[in-house]
């Protein structure tokens, strides 16, 4: 080989080694951005640490346990731990742990949209706290076979007296004359409404 030759290829073994160690130190200085992108099969960490803000954009499975300072998304699947953090959202699945609330926590029933009854019509109770009005005085009934334990409190906020008989699906100590917030407070057994208790106030 001749000295020409012998000294371009250590200019290039040269020129490899340092571009090589450039790129280490670039993809090793912090913070950066990873991307992970989808693949045919499955790509499996031993560990992954996150120390910032992950974005999942597909299903989190979750295995093991999981902590999280605070966590903005739906949660579909079942969750057996416990929640020691605020839950913002809705529960549609069973809760069969305790539920505890704090020393500055209160139960508190967001009212349904008030139901304006009407004679001899049927009404469909929306939330616990069901407010009811009337144009005037009136015989509504209740729509039978809402889900069994379901509680309803009727409350009558308007001056028209409201009646409900105690009479086919409505299962009352006796006939209810709900005057101004005098309310009426019912559990479903899948098919009656049955009365638990009512105020007149
Ligand atoms: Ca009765
Ligand atoms: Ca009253």
């Amino acid at each position: 080989m001749s000295k020409e030759r012998v000294k371009l290829a250590v200019v290039g073994l040269v020129l490899f080694v340092v571009l090589t160690l450039a790129a280490l130190a670039l993809f090793s200085a912090g913070p950066g951005l990873v991307q992970v992108q989808p693949q045919g099969a499955a790509t499996t960490f031993t560990d992954l640490a996150i120390t910032n803000n992950a974005s999942v954009g597909g299903d989190l499975t979750v295995t093991g346990g999981a902590t999280a300072a605070s966590f903005t998304g739906d949660v579909t699947g079942d969750l057996t731990g416990d929640v020691t953090g605020d839950l913002t959202g809705d529960v549609a699945g069973d809760l069969t742990g305790a539920l505890v609330l704090g020393a500055d926590d209160f139960v508190t029933l967001t009212p349904g949209t008030s139901i304006t009854v009407t004679n001899g019509a049927a009404f469909t109770p929306t939330a616990t706290y069901q407010p009811l009005v009337a144009a005037a005085e009136v015989t509504p009934t209740i729509t039978a076979g809402a889900t069994a334990g379901r509680l309803v409190a009727l409350t009558n906020t308007g001056t028209d007296v409201i009646n409900l008989a105690d009479s086919g699906t409505l299962k009352l100590s006796a006939a209810a004359a709900l005057g101004q917030y005098d309310v009426l407070v019912l559990v479903s057994d899948g098919t009656n409404w049955i009365e638990i208790s009512r105020s007149d106030n």
